[in-house]
């Protein structure tokens, strides 16, 4: 299916892969760009070094593009905007904050810029600032959420803007990808179907966590001091409502999710950390190669738009 991303980014299926951290490394990333989507290392917290390791090590894996997403409240954003540059990445996207002051840097480098965004305002000023492209997230997403939902934002920021626009948020299937489309995205961006995915190192008892989840088993936290964040609901979710319920500081409640995702995503702990999920985690019933993901969300989506 060729659209305006496909061509963009020189890719087979408009299917990017969210850039999650701790999930989204170079297993998951060259699996996702083999398969023919848009593998995206997801940088998160990770040092500068890390990065570029990871960097490498898909290049290493696969010729096809990919891409990687900076994290903007990393400590280390400014030497990864650099390591970006320095590695010949080709494609950045990036999360929760405005990347404006990395812009003319990355542009010089003929990166291809792609912000993730929460609103319309944003998406305007991101064109403005020289985005090739946007992806418009959805409260359905897992993670460090905005308020709109994909069905609302999405076609208002198709309206607002000239460059392309990517849906996310509450895509999992061929389904999804045929209504993003109609809402006039170009692509879509999934996580949480990616997670459980086979090729991602994502800890069992997390990816089981996803697959056993409900409809009605997301829980968002953090949304009274401006740090919204989607995950499955678990005692960390239940103890930081509790806590956050009787006012606690944000300094206390920031102690209380220290290293939570990685304790999830990496350990297994999904008991005591963070599993940070979509509201579609309720659809994903099993763990599948990447490959056939592409293609299943890719049968069902072209005989739903009959293409
Ligand atoms: O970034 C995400 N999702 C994420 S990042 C993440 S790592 C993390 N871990 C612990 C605590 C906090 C984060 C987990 N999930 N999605 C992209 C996204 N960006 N969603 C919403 C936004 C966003 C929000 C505000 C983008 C721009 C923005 O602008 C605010 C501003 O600076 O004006």
């Amino acid at each position: 299916m060729k659209t305006k991303i496909t061509e963009l980014l020189g890719i087979e299926y408009p299917v990017i892969q969210g850039g999650m951290a701790w999930v989204a490394e170079w297993h998951l990333v060259s699996a996702v760009s083999e398969a023919g989507g848009m593998g995206i290392i997801g940088a998160g917290g990770a040092p500068a070094d890390f990065v570029r390791e990871q960097i490498r090590k898909v290049k290493e894996a696969t010729d096809k593009p990919f891409g990687v997403n900076l994290m903007l409240m990393n400590p280390e954003a400014d030497e990864i905007a650099r390591v970006l540059v320095e590695e010949g990445v080709r494609v950045v996207t990036t999360g929760a904050g405005n990347p404006a002051k990395y812009m003319a840097m990355w542009k010089e480098a003929d990166i291809k810029v792609i912000p993730v965004v929460a609103s319309v305002a944003m998406a305007k000023l991101m064109e403005r600032g020289g985005a090739d492209a946007v992806v418009a997230e959805g409260t359905e997403s897992g993670g460090h959420i905005g308020s709109a939902t994909t069905m609302t934002l999405v076609p208002q920021v198709v309206d607002a803007v000239n460059i392309p626009v990517i849906a996310a948020g509450g895509i999992a299937d061929g389904r999804g990808f045929a209504a993003a489309m109609m809402l006039g995205a170009e692509a879509v961006q999934v996580g949480t179907r990616f997670c459980v995915a086979a090729e991602a190192i994502t800890h069992d008892n997390y990816k089981e966590k996803i697959i056993k989840a409900k409809d009605i088993d997301s829980e968002v936290t953090g949304l009274s001091h401006g740090h919204p964040i989607r995950q499955i609901r678990n005692k960390m979710s239940r103890e930081y409502l509790k806590l956050e319920k009787e006012g606690a500081s944000m300094e206390q409640l920031e102690q209380l999710t220290l290293g939570s995702l990685r304790k999830a995503v990496v350990e297994g702990d999904v008991v005591n950390g963070t599993v940070m999920a979509g509201q579609i985690a309720g659809m994903i019933d099993r763990v599948q190669p990447c490959g056939e993901i592409i293609r299943e969300i890719m049968e069902q989506a072209e005989a739903l738009l009959g293409r």
